[in-house]
């Protein structure tokens, strides 16, 4: 459509989007799809979201607003402003004016206030009250150190403490095992995880994976799987179409690092699986999956010392030439391997639109291990994840196509 460079100014731009929700008839529909609000879907799952977000000032607004309200545990308005973020995400053009979200659906009272303020003012008073929050802040910093969540910020928020520094000089608290692995890894921990550590990451996991079960497939879920070029963590899923179940591979896997010397914490959590269960109907349930949490040592290639002098050969050895990662790793039966995939990939909103799509539009219950019909009384079995959506009654959407 636009010449790439030329500025538009803004009456063009006023036009062509004008077009954009009202095409005129000469326009061949593949050049200019037309886009009907009243259309879009309110469950992100019916909804293309790829990365490349038009709406982002108004999306990072809801996700601060989201966020505070998890740290209220206030779900109910937590939910409402994840949806709104997911919708605007989804949408092909910037919205500019309040006609551009008129009729579009997850988009109340509380939500529309801010995006007129973000319009005619550049920001919201009520976000930036958030973001100057005492409570805010400081939830923010704990629940940024692996291991702590809102529960124990709350608690150390009423001790009186505000930050991570005072947290750690605090020697009265009583650390779990996975906190202390937090604090001790934590400028680690918090810069991002990018797509060529997650890569370098993913050939230690095949390599120790195929050691002990050389069919086993090894697939990089998660953020970096939906197109990611960042994520906190990195997510495997681990399965194999062989006969029999291995309990061991994980405790093989995990002995194999230990005795590399590149595992820095973890812990295991055995399946908890019962055949024949009703798909878990907890929005947001942990499912039970053999898995494991784990922080590895990514030794970072440096610049070859072999010339160097004596001296310099001291100080490079100084410099620290690793760095922690968080590493999930998830082991799943092979016959449910499609749906473990489905659930993993996320994104998370993409994923409880999925479980609320199927419960109210279906009558059906899907997890991360199962999908059950609930008129039919069967559980729907599922090779991929395109036959999931067919049974669904959905059209497939893309892993990079899910990042609501
Ligand atoms: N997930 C799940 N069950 C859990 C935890 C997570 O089904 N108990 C899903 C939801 C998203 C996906 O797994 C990956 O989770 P995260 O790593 O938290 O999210 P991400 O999208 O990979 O984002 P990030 O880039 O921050 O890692
Ligand atoms: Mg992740």
């Amino acid at each position: 459509c636009m010449e790439a460079g030329r500025p538009v100014d803004s009456e063009l731009k006023y036009h062509l989007m004008e077009q954009r929700q009202s095409p005129p008839l000469n326009v061949p529909e593949l050049e200019m799809p037309a886009f009907t609000a009243t259309k879009v879907s309110q469950y992100s799952c019916q909804r293309k979201t790829t990365l490349n977000n038009y709406n982002k000032k108004f999306t990072d607004a809801f996700e601060v607003m989201a966020e505070n309200y998890e740290f209220k545990e206030s779900e109910i308005f937590c939910l409402e402003f994840l949806r709104a973020a997911s919708l605007l995400k989804s949408l092909p053009f910037p919205v500019t004016r309040m006609k551009d979200i008129q009729g579009l659906p997850c988009m109340g009272d509380q939500v529309r206030d801010i995006i007129e303020e973000i319009i005619e003012e550049g920001e919201s008073s009520r976000v930036r009250e958030v973001l100057n929050d005492e409570r805010y802040k400081a939830f923010k910093q704990f629940t940024s150190v692996f291991g702590v969540g809102v529960k124990t910020s709350e608690k150390w928020y009423r001790m009186g403490l505000r930050t991570v520094e005072e947290v750690k000089a605090d020697k009265t608290l009583k650390l779990s095992k996975m906190q202390k692995a937090g604090f001790l890894y934590y400028e680690d921990l918090v810069s991002c995880v990018s797509k060529a550590e997650a890569d370098a990451v993913s050939l230690i996991v095949k390599n120790a994976v195929c050691t002990f079960l050389p069919d086993a497939l090894v697939t990089i879920t998660g953020g970096f799987r939906r197109g990611k070029k960042i994520g906190h963590d990195i997510d495997f899923l681990i399965t194999s179409p062989g006969p029999g179940e291995d309990d061991e591979l994980l405790h093989k896997v995990i002995d194999l690092w230990k005795r590399q010397g590149l595992l820095l914490y973890c812990d295991i959590i055995e399946s908890t699986f019962v055949k024949e269960q009703l798909p878990s109907r907890k929005v947001d349930a942990m499912d039970h999956f053999q898995k494991c949490f784990a922080i590895l040592k990514l030794c970072q290639p440096r610049v070859d010392n072999s010339t160097c002098n004596t001296s310099k050969k001291l100080e490079m050895a100084e410099v620290k030439d690793w760095k922690a990662i968080r590493v999930d790793l998830v082991i799943t039966p092979f016959e449910q391997y499609a749906y473990a995939l489905l659930g993993w990939t996320g994104s998370r909103q993409f994923g409880r639109d999925l479980r609320r799509y199927a419960s109210h539009e279906r009558k059906m219950v899907l997890d991360n291990h199962a999908l059950y019909d609930r008129r039919k009384r069967i559980f729907l079995k599922a090779g991929s994840e395109e036959e999931i959506f067919a049974h669904l009654g959905l059209d497939y959407v893309e892993p990079w196509e899910r990042n609501a």
